[in-house]
């Protein structure tokens, strides 16, 4: 342990830790701009030490330290608030400024943006340095907007692209003045191997990466007469919104959500979570399926089974693992599966055409936008999902809408698309998908009730994690992966045929799962709130009535009136699809 002391108080801390730390043990907040440490399982940590807004004074040395990269040593004395600390920090902010558009009151990250605060904290009343700045052009995908004129080069998105994620998009281009974070040859990201997973956007300290913002295209379609306009509200969407609110993470704001999204004028208000337990359906046959030819010696079966619902996932093997494109399983994801159960059942039900319901979708989630407009989602150029918004979106219009969402009542979902099971909340956090297919498919391989609906071996939060469950004399092994970087590990192993073979792998790109993803409100780098928003989806599949999703009795009355049963051919044709190279 090394001892030192930071503004005359004393801190014992391990070896190799550095100022920063060392500070934050004290309480004693040192800003930073570049810094970022996600939690240990995710294995994020930006170093690129780029901003400067960390220096500190240490006794002895000539120069100002940056509190992040510089490691303790023994009877060092540390200050983080000397005048010529102060004065450092606001010429780097004063630089910063410089080359920064002031366009805060338009700017999408107005009220959550890193820069603006540190603006505010150091009284940035003027900026003493003019010059030339910098102009990109704006990059505008179908999930994400970049406006690299915002970017203040602290490298947190290329760190998360590059390291966690494993995706290469994002790197360091250019020189000098001109240098930038961007893909390669400054190319836009829909014509590259992004996978619009978001984890970029949800880092960035600034405006410089934002979601595509579709929520007018709500505010239109609510107003227009002709529509029928029909919501679902995925699984991690109730677990974060009240965060928006300013109620404490964790907060399960489910029947206000509900309420909300009815003053807001919506026709029907559904749940993502019917969608999903109607995937389990599906991915639990599935899988039955391919375990059973695989049992009996059949080798053309392909084990293990993947789950498929995270389209940045998707998008990820897709571009990464094209050899194995006949893995995952073929089912649709909830959004999607909804999206076609609305319009082509839903619709007829009501006696409208397809072209006069509008299906909006609130998802955590940037990739579900990008997934609403896959092509093979669409029939004849009118999609299955027509808006997806995420919950930072929903809490804008929500704002927008003068509804006091603090003192809404609750309210429930509408009947038949909005009935839910806990098995379709758990899809929300890591390991939930598969937990949720697993209470299924033992149940129905072994023709008996579960003695047990929790399978808490396949919690937690470890990046890749396996555990074994029993059906009958047969041991299940199951693997489990958030973040793509730990997806690669995984699906390295199994393509290479190391280690012991998995029978199924769930996988979902953002780190913590759903309640993560780059939808969400920001955490601003706060794992901790990640992991509250899982705690709430775990509760709340506690205090549901119904905890698998066979059991859901709306799904049973669909496949009666409409699907006939899992993997028949109504049920292949609207809730299966396929994937492309
Ligand atoms: Fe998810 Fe989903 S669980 S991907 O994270 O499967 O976005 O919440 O809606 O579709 O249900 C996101 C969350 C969903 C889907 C569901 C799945
Ligand atoms: Fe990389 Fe994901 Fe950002 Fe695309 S969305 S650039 S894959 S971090």
């Amino acid at each position: 342990m090394i001892n030192l002391n930071i503004d005359g108080k004393y801190v014992k801390v391990p070896e190799g830790s550095t100022i920063l730390e060392a500070a934050r043990q004290l309480g004693i907040d040192i800003p930073t701009l570049c810094h970022l440490k996600l939690d240990d399982n995710v294995g994020m940590v930006n170093k690129s030490a780029s901003c400067r807004v960390c220096v500190v004074e240490v006794k002895g040395r000539r120069n100002l330290a940056p509190a992040c990269a510089t490691p303790v040593a023994e009877g060092m004395e540390v200050r983080t608030n000397t005048i010529r600390v102060l004065n450092a920090r606001k010429t780097v902010l004063e630089l910063l400024l410089s080359d920064h558009p002031k366009e805060c009151l338009t700017c999408a990250k107005s009220g959550n943006c890193e820069l603006q605060d540190l603006a505010e904290r150091f009284c940035i009343r003027e900026v003493r340095y003019q010059g030339v700045q910098s102009t990109y052009k704006k990059d505008h995908s179908p999930a994400l907007e970049r406006d690299m004129d915002k970017c203040v080069m602290c490298r947190r998105c290329e760190t998360m692209c590059n390291e966690v994620q494993t995706v290469g998009v994002l790197s360091g281009v250019n020189r000098g003045f001109n240098a930038v974070v961007a893909p390669a040859f400054e190319k836009p990201l829909v014509d590259t191997v992004c996978t619009f997973c978001g984890q970029c956007a949800a880092v960035c300290p600034t405006g410089a990466l934002v979601e595509r913002d579709y929520s007018w295209r709500v505010i239109e379609a609510l107003a227009d007469p002709d529509k029928v306009v029909v919501v679902q509200t995925a699984p991690a969407v109730r677990a974060a919104l009240g965060e928006e609110f300013g109620l404490e993470p964790g907060t399960l704001v489910t029947g206000k959500m509900v309420s909300a999204l009815r003053q807001m004028g919506f026709d029907y208000v559904f749940d993502t979570d019917f969608a999903a337990d109607l995937t389990i359906m599906e991915e639990a046959s599935e899988f039955l399926d391919r375990l059973n030819r695989y049992l009996k010696g059949d080798k053309a079966v392909r084990m293990p089974i993947l789950t498929s619902c995270c389209p940045a996932w998707v998008k990820f093997f897709e571009h990464q693992f094209p050899e194995l494109l006949d893995v995952p399983s073929t089912a649709k994801s909830p959004q999607q599966m909804f999206g076609a159960v609305a319009k082509n059942f839903f619709a007829k039900k009501l006696g409208i055409p397809r072209e006069k319901m509008v299906v909006v979708s609130v998802m955590p989630c940037l990739a579900k936008k990008y997934e609403a407009s896959r092509p093979e989602f669409a029939v004849d150029g009118n999609p299955d999902v027509d808006i997806s918004i995420s919950t930072r979106e929903l809490a804008h219009l929500i704002k927008r809408c003068n509804i006091d969402f603090l003192s809404l009542p609750d309210e429930d979902f509408d009947r038949p698309l909005g009935e839910s099971t806990g098995a379709g909340v758990i899809f929300g956090t890591t390991g939930g998908v598969i937990e949720a297919a697993v209470r299924t498919a033992v149940e129905w391989a072994t023709g008996k009730p579960l003695e047990k609906v929790d399978f808490t071996e396949l919690r937690g939060m470890q990046g890749c994690r396996e555990a074994w469950v029993n059906v009958g004399d047969l041991k299940l092994h199951i693997g489990i992966a958030h973040g793509l970087g730990n997806a690669r590990r995984l699906l390295e192993a199994v393509r290479d045929g190391k280690g012991e073979m998995f029978h199924a792998i769930e996988i979902m790109a953002c780190p913590g799962g759903c309640v993560g993803g780059g939808g969400q409100p920001y955490h601003h780098g706060n794992f901790e709130i990640v992991k509250k928003r899982a705690e709430a989806i775990y509760r709340e599949d506690q205090g549901k009535p119904i905890r698998k999703s066979h059991e859901n009795p709306e799904i049973v009355k669909l496949y009666e009136e409409f699907l006939g049963k899992p993997l028949g051919e109504t049920a292949h044709h609207l809730l299966h699809t396929h994937y492309f190279k």
